[in-house]
């Protein structure tokens, strides 16, 4: 390979938030992007779907590929045929209530899905670095603030499974002397959240009930602490994880504390209502075991990366029910919206 080629990224998840962003990131940076994609009976790249080039037209810098986190031989013929110079394991089954409802598949795909990953990466002899998406829920239990250096005690099948690919991942770092490092994202939100998120299905339900569509809003524990932040501004650290001169473990936050209760009156005074009289409880929304308060700390990433945050969940919460707002009006409230990119 000559210096001026592209370097090459392969991103699994890349129909999620997280994975959207990144590769619009990656593509605006002149890198070739190639993502891994679930055969389903219906399109499930609307996040993407505005990437999207011709493979027939010369020059196209996105290629998607089918495959399976829970399928490894793939995952080895994969990368053989790409060798990528930087590999994104985003993919998982990511939502904690549902991690109670199918924990065996969480932890499938999860848990083992980065370390079929990773033995890819070993089988196929690629020199690539490799980032894994491990998550503030790997704290669960131990209070908050939290760093790099804190313990961990996951509270959900979820949870395990991420510990299990923190783990690993490092393992290999030291066993194999592989380039891979574990960003620990605190939760990251924006239009682009899947819809039964909370702040997501908050601010949906928002626009839903200023546009007279919907009339109450059925939600669980208010009393949980989270730091928000907002994803664009996430997996700009990603990226600056794999480029530095080591690799290294990084907490990614805000560090800022606010209850969903909070989140609610941020996204109803939006609009100029007052959630109290909207929102009712309902106990499925629940969670066998809670995570009651993450709160991270972003110090190193900010000394090593220069990474810092700018927005926080007063104006992530202007934003989400912003675009909520005019893809109701525009008929698109169902969609998960990619139409700040395409202005
Ligand atoms: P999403 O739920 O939006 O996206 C998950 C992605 O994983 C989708 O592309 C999904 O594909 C894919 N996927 C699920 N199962 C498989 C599988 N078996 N094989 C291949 N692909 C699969 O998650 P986010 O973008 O929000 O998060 C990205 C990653 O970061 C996840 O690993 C998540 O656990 C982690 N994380 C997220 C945080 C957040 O606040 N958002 C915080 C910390 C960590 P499909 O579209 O077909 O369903
Ligand atoms: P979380 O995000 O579990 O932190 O995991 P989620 O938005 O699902 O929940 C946040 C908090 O809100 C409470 N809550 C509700 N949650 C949902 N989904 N629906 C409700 O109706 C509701 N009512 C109250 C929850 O109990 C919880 O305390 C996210 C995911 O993106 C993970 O993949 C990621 O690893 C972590 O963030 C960091």
């Amino acid at each position: 390979m000559t210096d001026t080629a592209p370097r090459r990224a392969l991103i699994t998840g890349i129909t999620g938030q997280d994975g959207s962003y990144l590769a619009e990131l990656l593509l605006s940076k002149g890198y070739e992007v190639h993502g891994l994609i679930r055969r389903a009976s219906t399109f499930n790249t609307v996040r993407i779907d505005h990437l999207f080039e011709d493979p027939h037209s010369p020059g196209h810098r996105l290629t998607l590929h089918y495959g399976d986190l829970t399928d490894g031989s793939r995952l080895v013929t994969l990368l053989s045929a790409i060798q990528p110079h930087e590999v994104y394991n985003l993919a998982a089954q990511s939502h904690v209530r549902v991690s109670f409802d199918e924990p065996e598949y969480t932890a499938d795909t999860t848990g083992l899905g980065s370390v079929r990953l990773l033995e890819a990466v070993r089988v196929a002899g690629i020199d690539c670095r490799f980032y894994q998406a491990s998550s503030s829920e790997m704290f669960g239990a131990t209070p908050p603030p939290q760093n790099e250096s804190t313990p961990f005690y996951p509270r959900s099948p979820y949870g395990a499974a991420k510990v299990y690919s923190y783990w690993i991942t490092k393992n290999y770092r030291e066993a194999f002397d592989l380039f891979a490092v574990n960003g620990i994202l605190f939760n990251h939100e924006s239009p682009r959240r899947g819809e039964t998120f909370v702040t997501r299905k908050i601010t949906r339900a928002v626009a839903r009930i200023a546009a007279g569509e919907q009339s109450e809003l059925f939600m669980g524990n208010l009393d949980s602490v989270r730091d928000w932040g907002y994803a664009p501004e996430y997996v700009e650290a990603m990226w600056r994880m794999l480029q530095h001169d080591t690799p290294q473990d990084y907490v990614v936050a805000t560090n800022t504390a606010y209850t969903v209760r909070d989140f609610l009156q941020f996204s109803f005074s939006r609009v100029g209502l007052d959630w109290e009289k909207y929102v009712r409880f309902d106990e499925r929304y629940l969670r066998p075991t809670e995570v009651d308060a993450l709160i991270g700390d972003y110090g190193l990433a900010e000394r090593d990366l220069g990474w810092r945050p700018e927005v926080t969940a007063p104006r992530l919460a202007e934003i989400m029910v912003d675009h909520d707002l005019a893809a109701l009006a525009s008929g698109r409230g169902h969609a998960l919206d990619t139409v700040e990119w395409r202005a």
